[in-house]
């Protein structure tokens, strides 16, 4: 793939870094060039209008967009963009996530937001979805799409055939 980043990824806070760390692994694992930045829906909020409205003229495609404390970020990305926009919630409130969950997955109809598991599953599913809207032109990500779940299943029949042999 060109060079260019073709997901982004933006988070609210340096403290969700963490658990985004499972969509930048699945990206790279991929090859896919992306570009990663925090920027909060409350702290900065002229910076999220910005890099959002902004995107699609640098070539991204798809933009994940994760928060945790009133989880506004993913639609206010939404709002400045009609590129697909994917919410992860982040479990950083003493609330585990619901909340952000709830509030991602509510989008008013008009403004969707493509929302995923809360933490570090919805983290990598939201990158391999990511890359199955890229691989919808691109046929070499499809394909590595289907090693990827080959693999998985070769993963779960071998530890069967482990455990059943017992
Ligand atoms: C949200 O509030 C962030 O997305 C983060 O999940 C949460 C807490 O942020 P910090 O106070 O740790 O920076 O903005």
């Amino acid at each position: 793939m060109a060079e260019r980043p073709v997901v982004g990824i933006v988070m609210g806070s340096k403290t969700d870094l963490d658990t985004l760390q499972g969509a930048v692994d699945v990206l790279v694992e991929f090859g896919i060039p992306h570009e990663i930045r925090i920027l909060s829906a409350h702290r900065t909020p002229e910076k999220v209008l910005e890099w959002s409205q902004t995107a699609e003229q640098r070539g991204i495609e798809v933009l994940i967009a994760a928060a945790g404390g009133a989880a506004h970020l993913p639609g206010v990305v939404a709002a400045k963009t009609v590129l697909p926009v994917l919410g992860v919630p982040v479990a950083s409130t003493t609330l585990g996530g619901m909340d952000a969950l709830l509030s991602i997955v509510q989008m008013p109809k008009g403004i969707p937001v493509g929302t995923l598991a809360i933490g570090k599953a919805g983290a990598a599913n939201a990158a391999l979805l990511a890359i199955a809207i890229l691989g919808s032109s691109r046929p070499e990500l499809r394909r590595a799409l289907e090693k990827y779940r080959q693999k998985r299943a070769e993963e779960v029949l071998q530890t069967d055939a482990s455990v059943s042999k017992k």
